[in-house]
């Protein structure tokens, strides 16, 4: 079976960040704080537009995050719709750690940053995600966005040597989306799930038909009654399908998962969803296989 520690990262930009955890890990870290500081390497990276503040806009060209971080034990925290916060998972953190609630959105949560002493970002969009948007706007006529190009959120799961398991997961969310508009990735078994008992699991992709599934949760409770993580998250793509059908070939989404004991699963509706998977050892791409080929 599987090697402990393992760290399971979407997409390209997984592999730094999976160092950035393994190096956590390997300097005496938490697995809670593996994964904290695994996806502040993306909220970071300026090449990345669908994570953190150099992301591409809403509709009306600002910038709001989503995150969301959970412990095997079922602590967690989140927050969404958040300006101006250059690291939203670390804020998520606080909502975990420090506050008696789960999620905290907004202005609400721009609040708590500033009393936990967060820096509060100049609100203006990076070079790249201003390109984009003047382009989008200029043929969008704002018209919302049904297909998504890009899926570059993070979502990271991982385990510790003892078993001890946690997930994180940050985005700017669908570009142009709505003013307000929330996706997966903060909602708590849609774009991510953690159990101890069972396993981990995150999700990437249009988060509307991942929220529709409880997507993490349901990859979650299908190990539990006994599939694999692959079994699993390929369950969770036909249940995705069978509720998004009318627009399945403009959604993509991908599913990545581990269990207890270190076995790893990844599944995506369209071709085209790789994750980055670590030991202290290894760190390498993988891609994932998909229901449409
Ligand atoms: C969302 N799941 O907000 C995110 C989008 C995503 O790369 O994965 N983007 O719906």
């Amino acid at each position: 079976k599987g090697e402990k520690p393992l760290i399971l990262s979407t997409w390209n930009h997984g592999l730094p960040a999976n160092a950035a955890a393994v190096e956590k890990l390997k300097s005496g870290g938490s697995i809670i704080d593996a994964v904290e500081t695994g996806v502040k390497d993306t909220e970071l990276d300026l090449s990345n537009l669908s994570v953190g503040l150099q992301g591409l806009p809403d509709r009306e060209g600002i910038t709001t995050l989503d995150a969301s971080i959970m412990s095997g034990d079922g602590s967690c925290g989140a927050v969404a719709f958040v300006r101006q916060v250059k690291h939203p998972i670390s804020l998520a953190r606080v909502v975990m750690e420090k506050t008696p609630h789960v999620m905290i959105v907004g202005e609400g949560a721009k609040q708590l940053a500033i009393a936990e002493g967060f820096p509060i970002e100049k609100e203006e969009l990076s070079p790249g995600a201003k390109k984009a948007y003047l382009k989008w706007k200029e043929t969008s006529q704002y018209k919302p966005v049904i297909n998504i190009e890009n899926h570059d959120t993070i979502g990271m799961i991982g385990m510790d040597a003892k078993g001890n398991l946690a997930g994180s997961c940050t985005t700017s969310g669908l570009s142009y989306k709505m003013h307000g508009r929330v996706g997966d990735s903060p909602i708590i078994g849609a774009g991510l799930f953690v159990d101890n008992e069972v396993g981990a699991a995150t999700a990437t992709g249009l988060g509307e038909s991942i929220i529709r599934i409880c997507g993490s949760f349901l990859i979650v409770e299908l190990m539990r009654q006994g599939r694999t993580p692959q079994e699993a998250c390929e369950e969770a793509v036909r249940r995705l399908i069978a509720k998004n059908s009318k627009d399945i070939k403009d959604i993509q989404a991908g599913f990545l998962a581990m269990n207890k004991d270190g076995e790893v699963g990844a599944y995506a509706v369209h071709p085209g969803f790789n994750f980055a998977q670590a030991t202290l050892q290894n760190n390498v791409m993988i891609d994932s296989g998909s229901h449409f080929k």
